[in-house]
């Protein structure tokens, strides 16, 4: 089948927080790519724009209409009759009509949905799945590009339990509290020792005293506790409870997610100012004490200086994945690795804007030694792209929410599928130990 664009249409949706978004759908013929564009809460304020046309009167100011006339009158015009798969000078051309650095003039919410539904949309027309579409292995390796030697791989899903921070109603200071089933042997297996880790929580919970408890944005628990630690001793309380040993088969990862309550140089937390080396210190001991293999942002976008106490203290034995500081932008990333900031980055297709980009930075993070956790965003949709993202990738890890709510489930059972097509015995990232 032909993979030249005849036709790529826009229209506004709603995500899973009933906040509009964009949807584009990119024709080939008779074949259809589409996809729809995530939208962060706690927006790191490096990322691309996500253009909202800022009307009170219009979805409280969240519409999307102007992107949307950007991918139909703008977009459009330019890229019908190239060919979809020609990823790269679909998304070279994009910029160039943007022309801004952060995709400001048209929006990175219009130039997302463009760029994921002509990669559907190519894959359709070959008639192979996403996820094999998108493993770019028989490739020629180009000048100053690193070639992607690595085998499409089932990721290790980092699961939400418990939810604070900005997407909880700010019932705890940390965003999420996460399950890391380290003791699977296979994706479903990751998938089903998650289900049951969430049920015996929700017991647990109830046996603490927290009845009907309200899930926050992702579907994790939003229990109003009295402080961080309580959140990290009932999951510990539910791994035991759901018959999995700690530190074995399960372990926690945290997004701090600290620059929400970062001001003029301290973290406000639980009522107190800290300043980096006392996170730090807070940070480390937790991780001396409790099964935490991974934290997320545990220091502000900004805190270089931060950043660089916490890695000198966690880096040699915890992933120290940056989110709000890298932003999934190459020029933050280049900055952490000459500083030795952090030792991995979280992937997010719409902070940095299209596919060709997400790829160059996961390229670029691998070259360093730095890890890459591909990451939905708290406001979602039904689109799985990232399923296949992080297969084709082979990154090893994903971070998509909790196991309730659909949009959610739309990625982990997408994840389902692919396990199933990749055939006997597919490749599974086991988590890898950070060595000292
Ligand atoms: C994060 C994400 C997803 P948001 O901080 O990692 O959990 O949240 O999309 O609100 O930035
Ligand atoms: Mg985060």
């Amino acid at each position: 089948m032909s993979n030249c664009i005849t036709a790529i249409h826009a229209r506004q949706v709603l995500d899973s927080r009933g906040t509009p978004t964009v949807e584009v759908e990119v024709h080939c013929g008779s074949a259809m790519g589409r996809a729809i564009v995530p939208s962060g809460a706690s927006t790191g304020k490096h990322e691309a724009l996500e253009l909202r046309d800022g009307d009170p009167d219009d979805y409280a100011g969240k519409s999307v209409r102007k992107a949307v006339v950007h991918v139909r009158e703008t977009l459009a015009p330019a890229l019908v009759g190239m060919s979809a798969s020609d990823q790269e000078t679909i998304d070279r051309t994009m910029g160039e009509l943007d022309g801004t650095p952060d995709k400001s003039r048209l929006g990175a919410n219009a130039i997302l949905g463009v760029s994921l539904a002509c990669a559907h949309a190519a894959a359709t027309a070959k008639g192979i799945p996403l996820w094999q579409y998108l493993d770019r292995r028989p490739h020629a390796p180009r000048e100053g590009s690193v070639t992607r030697s690595v085998t499409p791989t089932m990721p290790l899903p980092m699961v939400n339990l418990i939810s604070g921070g900005l997407h909880a109603g700010r019932n705890l200071d940390m965003q999420d509290f996460l399950f890391l089933p380290i003791g699977a042997n296979s994706y479903s297996e990751a998938l089903h020792m998650t289900v049951r880790v969430y049920r015996a929580l929700s017991v647990t919970l109830q046996e603490h005293g927290y009845e009907g408890v309200l899930v926050g944005d992702e579907g994790g628990f939003g229990p109003r506790l009295n402080h961080n630690e309580q959140a990290i001793e009932l999951i510990l309380h539910a791994f035991r409870r759901a018959g999995l040993h700690a530190g074995k088969d399960a372990a926690i990862a945290l997004d701090v997610a600290s620059t929400h309550f970062f001001a003029d140089g301290f973290y406000r937390l639980q009522g107190m100012l800290l300043s980096a080396h006392a996170m730090t210190a807070m940070l480390t001991d937790w991780a001396d004490r409790y099964p935490i293999l991974s934290i997320e942002d545990g220091m502000a976008e900004d805190d270089w200086a931060g950043w660089k106490t916490l890695t000198e203290s966690l880096g040699q034995r915890v992933q120290l994945v940056g989110d709000d500081l890298f932003a999934t932008n190459p020029n933050r990333l280049k900055t952490g690795i000459e500083q030795g900031v952090a030792n991995s980055i979280l992937i997010k297709v719409n902070q940095i804007g299209t596919l060709t980009e997400t790829f160059a930075v996961i390229d670029q993070a691998r070259a360093a030694g730095y890890r890459c956790v591909v990451s939905a965003r708290s406001g979602e949709t039904e689109d799985s792209t990232i399923a296949d993202l992080a297969v084709a990738t082979g990154v090893g890890q994903i971070k998509i929410g909790s196991i309730a709510r659909s949009e959610r489930l739309a990625k982990y059972n997408q994840l389902l599928r692919i396990e199933e097509q990749m055939g006997a015995g597919p490749a599974f990232a086991r988590w890898n130990p950070i060595a000292i």
